[in-house]
């Protein structure tokens, strides 16, 4: 049998998890001496890239003497979470990178939670040593008291600790040691995580926690190998999460090394590797002997908190600028999308009409915008938290927040925060200036706050969120506090018009933009809904007025993301979203209609 050793890479978002894993594909001499890479080379897709976050969870393997080392970087956005837990489970030990100034974060916390639950080994590795703010001992003392929280046994509380500077390849034993190479990592991965359990010679069960496509061969599932042994074209039994058992053929085994995939033509019990050749494939399967199929516990898929509807366009300029716009087009790339993505759930809730659930606003702007780019047109409503009933009471689900203020400014977020239900958790100085404060509060409650939060603490405020658990509902909690500048007419924007509106507020649109009767234009100042005309001209008279003309100045409008303007909307809005736009407007578009169902159904 060759020696394995499975390890994940787990952190809060940004702590390092992908630049670490680029320093050892690199210096275990994986990367061949003139092969071209990227920066952060797993953040392989182009949302990844452009973003310069982690998504998806993805495996490579690496030799290091004697030893094959599978490497799963996972995300570190609380909004893929349920990536990491699936993946804790295929693996024997983590690297927990803690960033050297931030130390414990609520990502921190909550991936450390799942690990140290399913019994995993941890090596600590508190990264980014060189930034000028590191305090190590102080991090060093949050993880010690992060893992006594959370009952640790004693074999994870004597953790071993690494000191990193990933980006630049360091890392060593002792603060005061001078700076090694990665050698230190590779040693702590052989020497403390467990060799993984199983046996070659029993029947075959391997479990799928990731699926893939390949336009060649299919759908892909990668999986790890937790007994027996596998071939290439042998037939198999496929053990569903619902107790079915289908059969089917690996037509194709495929192995990991570096950024490179391969055939090869057999594994066993320990490895990871991945499977062509079964279409009915989903995350959780069993992968096991034809003759002797016995299913591995089912994985346990973190439930989704959050809805929103995705809707066929229906704006007065639907179809303009995208390719797939039917209610069947639209269904088939959710439908896809739930093939592949395990975290996320779709029901159809009407003609053209799609719920979607997913962890957080994040992961559901990354579907749609990759159905942007896939030239889709569609809409989208405001996020909504999944209330349900726990033991006969209504519950909501409550989220950890974390926020770095300037203390001068610290007043006045607190103060909003309470409006919006939030209880102060912790209040500490962190040195130059900032304070930070934790709270919990309901989810519900931070739809719509990042925006507002920016604003009080003039950008430089910092915060994070990851969910706790399901708690009884709060009743109302503060929400937008201004109203939209509506436009009352379609037709083209024009300055002088636009001119005249930005005194009410913020304009979201420039000169020379389609808009119609409906659609939003910018924020009001004040807390209720200004209808405007966006595209009146100047009145033409025979006098010339001397310059006035020049004097428009128009202040640029603000840009409003995807994420932004879904945070941004209210229950009566919704969001148009096309290959090339992102509209903000009123669900009824007529001033009369929305007068209509307002009476109808008091806010
Ligand atoms: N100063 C400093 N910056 C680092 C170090 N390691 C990584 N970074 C930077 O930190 C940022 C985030 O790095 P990533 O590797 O993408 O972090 P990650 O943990 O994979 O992030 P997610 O996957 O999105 O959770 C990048 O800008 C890196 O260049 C380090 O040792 N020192
Ligand atoms: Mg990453």
């Amino acid at each position: 049998m060759q020696k394995i050793r499975n390890i994940a890479v787990i952190a809060h978002v940004d702590h390092g998890k992908t630049t670490l894993v680029d320093g050892l594909l690199e210096q275990s001499g994986t990367f061949g001496a003139h092969e071209q890479h990227d920066e952060r080379a797993m953040d392989s897709n182009d949302l990844e890239k452009e973003r310069g976050i982690t998504i998806l969870s993805k495996n490579t393997a690496i030799r290091y003497k004697d030893y094959k080392i599978n490497i799963i970087d996972t995300p570190g956005h609380a909004d893929f979470g349920g990536e990491v837990e699936r993946v804790l489970k295929m693996v024997d030990g983590v690297l927990v990178l803690v960033d050297a100034y931030e130390g414990v974060m609520p990502q921190t916390k909550f991936v450390c939670k799942k690990m140290l639950a399913l019994g995993k080994m941890p090596i600590v590795v508190i990264n980014k040593i060189d930034k000028p703010s590191a305090d190590v001992d102080r991090v060093a003392d949050e993880m010690f008291d992060l893992f006594a929280d959370m009952d640790a046994t004693d074999e994870q509380q004597d953790f071993p600790i690494i000191y990193a500077a990933a980006r630049d390849g360091i890392a060593k034993l002792n603060m005061e040691d001078p700076d090694g190479d990665f050698e230190c990592i590779f040693e702590a991965i052989i020497n403390q995580i467990p060799e993984p359990e199983g046996d070659a010679s029993n029947p075959l069960q391997s479990q799928v926690f990731t699926l893939d496509y390949d336009n060649y061969v299919g759908k892909i599932g990668i999986s790890r190998i937790f007994n027996g042994t596998v071939n290439k074209g042998d037939n198999i039994m496929l053990a569903k999460a619902d107790g079915a058992m289908v059969k089917g053929k690996i037509s194709k085994l495929i192995g990991f090394h570096g950024l490179n995939r391969m055939e090869i033509d057999q594994a066993e019990a320990g490895d990871i590797v991945a499977f062509a050749g079964m279409e009915t494939v989903d995350v959780g399967d069993t992968v096991c002997d034809a003759q002797n199929p016995v299913a591995l516990d089912p994985m346990h898929v973190e439930e989704p908190t959050l809805t929103v509807v995705f809707a066929v366009n229906d704006s007065p300029l639907a179809g303009k600028e995208g390719k797939h716009v039917t209610s069947n087009k639209l269904r088939e790339r959710l439908e896809f999308e739930m093939n592949t993505n395990v975290a996320m759930k779709l029901e159809i809730v009407g003609e053209g009409k799609f719920k979607v659930s997913g962890r957080g606003e994040l992961q559901i702007t990354v579907l749609a915008e990759n159905m942007r780019r896939e030239d889709f047109e569609f809409s989208i409503s405001r996020p909504e938290v999944i209330v349900k009933e726990i033991e006969g009471v209504k519950c909501e689900p409550f989220e950890h927040l974390v926020i770095d203020v300037p203390e001068d400014l610290s007043g006045g977020v607190i103060e909003r925060l309470g409006k919006r239900k939030a209880e102060m958790k912790s209040m500490l100085p962190m040195g130059s200036g900032f304070q930070r404060i934790e709270f919990e509060i309901p989810a519900r409650a931070l739809i719509g706050f990042r925006g507002q939060f920016l604003t009080d603490t003039k950008g430089e405020g910092i915060m994070n969120h990851s969910f706790i658990e399901f708690r009884p509902y709060t009743g109302s909690v503060d929400s937008r506090s201004y109203g939209a500048l509506v436009s009352m007419v379609a037709g083209s924007t024009l300055a002088f018009s636009l001119f005249g509106i930005q005194n009410r507020g913020v304009l979201y649109v420039g000169v020379q933009t389609e808009v119609y009767e409906g659609m939003i234009v910018g924020e009001h100042s004040r807390d209720n809904d200004l209808v405007v005309n966006p595209i009146k001209g100047k009145a033409q008279s025979n006098v010339r007025s001397s310059g006035a003309d020049e004097a428009i100045k128009l202040i640029p409008p603000r840009d409003m993301s995807l994420e932004r303007a879904l945070e941004w909307i209210e229950d009566d809005e919704l969001l148009e979203v096309t290959p090339k736009s992102i509209r903000i407007r009123k669900k009824y578009l007529t001033e009369n209609e929305r007068k209509r169902h307002s009476r109808k159904s008091p806010k």
